[in-house]
């Protein structure tokens, strides 16, 4: 049984690790007035963030069913199934167009995995996936891994501005409560697939003094952590932080990921967040 690993851009693998280990990827779209990009295809980060200083803020799109289709049945040629890994689907329609796709084609088994969250603490999910396709594990097992992973998995974020996330319908709060939150700068978090505030803290430097601590709460038994700083276009603070927590946590790998343009048009420059995984 030979099983691919598909993702979509929101998990932003860089390429290069994306070819070494074997990940396919499908991208998300920013769509600038009749302009389309593709994410991690037509448009970079940088460019995004550039780009966004001189132009109206653009939507976002998830890739299309036909789109998903095409890809599975390219992957039928080569595979007998595809675990397909994607952006809560409670923000984005992207996972149920796997599922969708996945019920149209013949030839390829598809296990779609809603991964309940994005950007790189849903990577982790793929590089887990990635690494048990390698070792020729069946997808079951591979589903029954992912699976167990969701049970240790956390993540905390912290926009400048919450107004980018109101104007796209993707946080998930009463009106009254996300009104007393724009002058602040509220820790965020996903509670059953949306995002929810999760502490109503005043300054960013509280807030990412309030990430450690919940990172302590789990890392304080001493087990191994995986855990991924991201950032959107802050990467000076996020070198900075990472050598914080390495000092303050030896038993965490800490990597250092980013705020796409799909996520970074919903969050906006300078939103900060930590993830993390037992190992
Ligand atoms: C779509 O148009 O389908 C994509 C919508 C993407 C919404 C992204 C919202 C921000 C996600 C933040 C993830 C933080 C993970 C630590």
């Amino acid at each position: 049984m030979k099983t691919a690993v598909l993702t979509d851009s929101t998990s932003y693998i860089p390429k290069e690790i994306r070819e070494n280990l074997n990940i396919h990827m499908i991208p998300l779209s920013v769509i600038f007035g009749n302009e389309t990009y593709k994410e991690e295809v037509d448009i970079t980060a940088d460019q995004f963030y550039e780009e966004v200083k001189h132009r109206q803020l653009p939507t976002t799109s998830q890739p299309s069913v036909g789109e998903f289709v095409e890809l599975f049945e390219k992957l039928a040629t080569e595979y007998d199934a595809v675990i397909s890994i994607h952006i809560s689907s409670g923000i984005s329609g992207t996972f149920q167009g796997a599922v969708s796709a996945g019920n149209m084609v013949e030839g390829i088994e598809v296990y779609p995995f809603d991964s309940e969250i994005s950007c790189m603490v849903q990577g982790f999910y793929v590089l887990k996936a990635a690494e048990m396709a390698a070792e020729g594990k069946a997808p079951d097992e591979i589903m029954a891994q992912l699976d167990e992973m969701k049970k240790s998995i956390r993540a905390y974020f912290m926009v400048d501005d919450l107004s980018n996330l109101q104007r796209g319908g993707r946080l998930s709060s009463a009106q009254a409560i996300i009104g007393s939150l724009l002058q602040v700068k509220p820790l965020l978090h996903f509670e059953n697939k949306l995002i929810v505030p999760f502490e109503k803290i005043r300054t960013r430097k509280k807030a990412m003094k309030r990430i450690v601590d919940l990172l302590g709460e789990d890392a304080k038994s001493g087990e191994p952590f995986l855990a991924s700083i991201i950032h959107a276009k802050r990467e000076d603070e996020a070198i900075k932080w990472k050598e914080e927590l390495e000092a303050i946590y030896p038993n965490v790998e800490f990597s250092i990921s980013y705020f796409g343009p799909v996520t970074g048009t919903h969050l906006g420059e300078g939103s900060m967040g930590l993830g993390w995984v037992k190992k």
